[in-house]
């Protein structure tokens, strides 16, 4: 690639948002599409993996140590390519267990499970024929996890799929850069920082990108998703469709997230790291989140989340009519940290009692309950603020809403705005499923609670309704 264009090309990357993600895709009157994502819907909680060599330094580089996340580690201490090859020499994770991590997702209650193939740094975690730089042929550990996290997935019925950095690879020549700024990291004149990366971007998409992802989708049996990301803007409407042509023809049922790039191509959005929608959202998303602040295995961060908060975000992004993909970042030798472990295994066993409320449920049809916008006080932006509620939640089925009780009332539990007569309400904590009582006045309900919650995280009244219609908004 020459100078000017290389140039014109890193600035244009830079004016792009990488982490938060625009609605990329027209999911009306697609029935494929519709069908594709069926179980997608019905599934709403899926583990995502950051797992990669950036795993053995953890954060830190030389003796010093890099604020943010993992598995950047690479470009920002910016590693010389020979330097970071080496580090290839040294990973063996011999604690890695495919049964272990597929039953941990399985004990989540996750249905899903994506892994990165690839990420940025362009080593690949499974055997690949196209290039060198990957675990079977660059490691001690020699074996393709890949192949066995797959097997061990396919066993309990969670669906597998694969994340992979399309655009960006800071070890193949002509790969895409983020210019900056990164997190500390200051924005790079020459993102660039070892001349092995100079080249052309079409070689490194026709000669590695294109062909590894052929081999993902050849390799491992059914893949349920293909999670792209960071398309900067060199994964334009060309580039994204001869990728969407590669999925479509060699595995027609997987799905493609939303950080593919181009327009209109994937099959569902995706939220920013993160963010949830402050109010509900039409049409099929994902919030991709992590368990304390990073992706990548980082020694250091021990800033995890409370369970509590992790049920909560739960129901809230299936209240707003989205998924949940929680990330686990496993250590250089295959281990999941164990506060991670024990989180999940926290709502798995929530989402034993109340799993109903959640898998397959639809949004709620009220919307106060998300909370209200600030008339007095602004966000960063200059908007109004909008200040989140978090005592409850309603998902709903068909004839049924699930009030999921954050803050426990005292006595009764009122509800205003409801649509239809209501039949019977009990608790999903209480086997006997014993009615409640509940008055009705038109669209007002009240329902007496037991003096005390059943459960300490969140416990979900059921209410059923005569008509069977849809409760959902
Ligand atoms: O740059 C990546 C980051 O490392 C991580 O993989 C996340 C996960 O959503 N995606 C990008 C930033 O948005």
């Amino acid at each position: 690639m020459n100078a000017p264009i290389t140039r014109t090309l890193l600035i244009a990357m830079a004016l792009t948002t990488f982490s938060a993600t625009p609605a990329q895709t027209d999911q009306h009157q697609d029935p494929q599409r519709e069908e594709r994502l069926a179980w997608w819907q019905e599934a709403k909680f899926g583990m995502f993996i950051h797992w990669g060599l950036y795993a053995l330094p953890a954060g830190e580089w030389k003796g010093q140590s890099y604020s943010g996340i993992g598995e950047w580690i690479m470009y920002k201490a910016r590693i010389p390519l020979a330097e970071y090859e080496q580090l290839a020499t040294q990973f063996n994770p011999v604690k890695f267990d495919a049964e272990a991590w597929a039953q941990l997702a399985q004990d989540a209650g996750m249905k899903y499970l994506v892994i990165t193939s690839k990420h940025h740094d362009g080593f690949a975690m499974f055997g690949s024929q196209t290039d060198a730089f990957n675990i079977v042929d660059a490691t001690p550990f020699k074996r393709d996890p890949m192949k066995e996290l797959a097997a061990a997935c396919a066993k309990r019925n969670i669906k597998f799929g694969f994340y992979y950095s399309q655009a960006q690879d800071w070890h193949a020549p002509g790969g895409a850069i983020w210019q900056g700024p990164h997190e500390d990291a200051p924005a790079w004149e020459n993102p660039r920082w070892d001349v092995r990366q100079e080249g052309d971007f079409d070689t490194y998409f026709n000669e590695k990108a294109i062909p590894q992802v052929r081999e993902l989708l050849s390799n491992y049996g059914p893949v349920a998703i293909i999670w792209f990301d960071t398309p900067l803007n060199v994964v334009n409407v060309e580039r994204a469709a001869r990728l969407v042509k590669v999925v479509r023809e060699l595995q027609p049922n997987c799905l493609i997230n939303g950080r593919l790039g181009g327009e209109n191509q994937s099959d569902y959005d995706s939220e920013g790291d993160n963010a949830i929608p402050d109010l509900s959202r039409a049409g099929a998303w994902e919030t991709p989140a992590t368990l304390n602040d990073t992706w990548g295995f980082k020694k250091n961060d021990h800033h995890w989340k409370k369970p509590e908060d992790l049920t909560f975000k739960l129901v809230d992004i299936v209240s707003k009519g989205g998924n949940y993909l929680l990330n686990v970042g496993p250590d250089g030798e295959g281990v999941i940290p164990l506060p991670g472990c024990d989180m999940l295994r926290v709502v798995g066993r929530w989402l034993k009692v109340n799993g109903e409320a959640i898998y397959g449920a639809g949004r709620s049809p009220f919307g106060g309950e998300f909370g209200v916008f600030s008339k007095s006080k602004t966000d960063r932006h200059g908007k109004p603020l909008f200040e989140a509620r978090r005592t409850w939640r309603c998902t709903t089925k068909p004839g049924k809403l699930y009030l999921h009780l954050f803050t426990w009332p005292t006595g009764k539990f009122e509800l205003t705005g409801v649509k239809g007569a209501v039949t019977t309400a009990y608790l999903l904590a209480d086997p006997q499923r014993t009615p409640l009582q509940v008055t009705q006045t038109g669209e007002k309900v009240s329902i007496t609670l037991p003096e005390k919650a059943p459960d300490t995280i969140a416990s979900v009244v059921a209410v059923e309704f005569q008509n069977q219609e849809s409760q959902e908004k």
